[in-house]
């Protein structure tokens, strides 16, 4: 454990951690029960193609969330690109851009444009005044994204698309498990589409679903998932290939039987983060609501300069050097990254709040690979830096490249930017 500041890695003493702590280290269930499944799958030589595991796992999804249908997918970007086409979205859609980079993209990989709008400061998620300001003649929809998992303000985004007859789609991807209003999301708007990729809380290895209460929604996105194929022979759509394949359904059912030891353990990492980094100032830990489920997935730090006298990237430095790989999730915003700030250089002055989150927050890592030792150490060195700020900074100004967390990072094949 290291007690003083001269023990951390910016002045030359070896990392806290020998091997890298990463956040979005996948949960891997019960490793046995998935072997099973996968020996099952291999004997009947059923693959991919709506098999038998993918259709146990659309069940049990739906039947956990609550929601009639649950279309699994081979990831969240095609099931939000699916999900867009399947609802005739066209010309201009609005979404937050501090959010991952596939939001933005499902759209503009249709030819739709995404308009960005802020955020709000608390919550993280879309603001329903500032949107309702970004409406024009060409706008067809809102994609909101349920960002770490806490509910957008679902009420007002309903009211408003209702009053302007816009298609409300959720990008849930951080949500699964999580509720509002003592329900769990996947009911909302015209359909919310959920991320297992490996790096949620709950995977697939890589897959995603569209869950939806529209009938007629979810024949259509089935078959767009599958060519547009009804038939051998027949194809009544423009589709494209979203399906799950056996494998990660045969993973799906495993994750299910395995999420409430995951949330356990995300849990208890989130309180041992938010006891640990008390009292720091200028540093927060976001709040989940108590009285709803949580998946507890993501620690998110938000760094204010002004107040801890070093900043967010400061600090990442210092940590990655220890070898923990806190993550700037989601720098800069999608509308800082190509397309998009080529197509509207100037979008980030009518995006404050998205701009100064960009530049504030920090993700720790979390889920059944850490454990209390390492969260220890983790917010000790935390702890280190905001205790003599200036001294942490004196120290990055004067160390080389060569010796300094890029290096680290480079070495281990991890690209910094996304
Ligand atoms: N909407 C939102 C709001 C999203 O956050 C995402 C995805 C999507 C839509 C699209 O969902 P998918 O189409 O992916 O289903 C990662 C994930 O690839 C991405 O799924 C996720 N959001 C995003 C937040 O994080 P990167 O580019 O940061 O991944 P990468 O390769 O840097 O991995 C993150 C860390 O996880 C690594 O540092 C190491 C660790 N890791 C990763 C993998 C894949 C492991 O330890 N083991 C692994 O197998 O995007």
């Amino acid at each position: 454990m290291k007690t003083n500041l001269s023990d951390l890695a910016i002045f030359g003493r070896a990392p806290t951690f020998a091997e890298k702590i990463y956040v979005g280290r996948p949960n891997i269930g019960d490793a046995t029960r998935l072997l099973e499944r996968i020996k099952t799958l291999l004997d009947s030589r059923w693959l991919t193609n709506s098999g038998p595991l993918v259709k146990e796992f659309e069940q049990r999804v739906a039947d956990f969330l609550g929601v009639k249908h649950c279309i699994a997918m081979c990831n969240a970007t095609i099931g939000l690109e699916i999900a867009i086409k399947a609802t005739g979205l066209t010309g201009e859609v609005i979404v937050p851009s501090f959010t991952f980079i596939a939001t933005a993209h499902a759209l503009q990989w249709q030819g739709i444009r995404p308009v960005f709008c802020d955020v709000d400061p608390l919550t993280h998620n879309l603001d329903p005044a500032r949107l309702e300001q970004l409406i024009t003649p060409k706008t067809t929809g809102i994609l909101a994204v349920h960002l770490w998992g806490r509910p957008c303000n679902i009420e007002s985004l309903t009211e408003i698309a209702r009053r302007h007859r816009l298609v409300l789609l959720f990008d849930a991807a951080h949500a699964f498990a999580c509720s509002h209003a003592g329900r769990l999301l996947g009911s909302c708007g015209d359909a919310e589409v959920f991320s297992f990729h490996a790096t949620k809380f709950f995977n697939t290895f890589e897959g995603g679903a569209i869950t939806t209460n529209d009938d007629a929604l979810a024949e259509k996105a089935r078959l767009m998932r599958n060519f547009g194929f009804t038939g051998y022979d027949e194809v009544v759509y423009v589709g494209t290939n979203g399906k799950m394949s056996e494998i990660a359904a045969a993973m799906g059912l495993t994750s299910l039987e395995g999420m409430d030891d995951f949330i356990s353990a995300n849990r208890r990492n989130y309180q041992l983060y938010c006891a640990e980094l008390a009292g720091l100032r200028g540093l927060q830990v976001i709040d989940y609501n108590q009285a709803e489920r949580n998946n507890y997935q993501y620690i998110v730090l938000e760094i204010d300069q002004a107040e801890t006298g070093i900043s967010r990237d400061e600090l990442m430095n210092v940590l990655w050097a220890e070898n923990i790989i806190a993550r700037r999730y989601f720098h800069p915003g999608c509308h800082r990254m190509e397309p998009y700030r080529t197509l509207d250089p100037k979008a980030g002055l009518t995006l404050p709040v998205t701009e100064e989150l960009a530049a504030r927050v920090l993700l720790l890592p979390n889920g059944t690979a850490v454990g209390e030792n390492e969260i220890l150490e983790i917010c000790r060195v935390i702890r280190l830096v905001l205790g003599r700020p200036a001294e942490v900074r004196a120290r990055l100004a004067h160390v080389q490249p060569a010796q300094s967390a890029q290096e680290v990072v480079a070495a281990a094949g991890v690209a910094e930017e996304h």
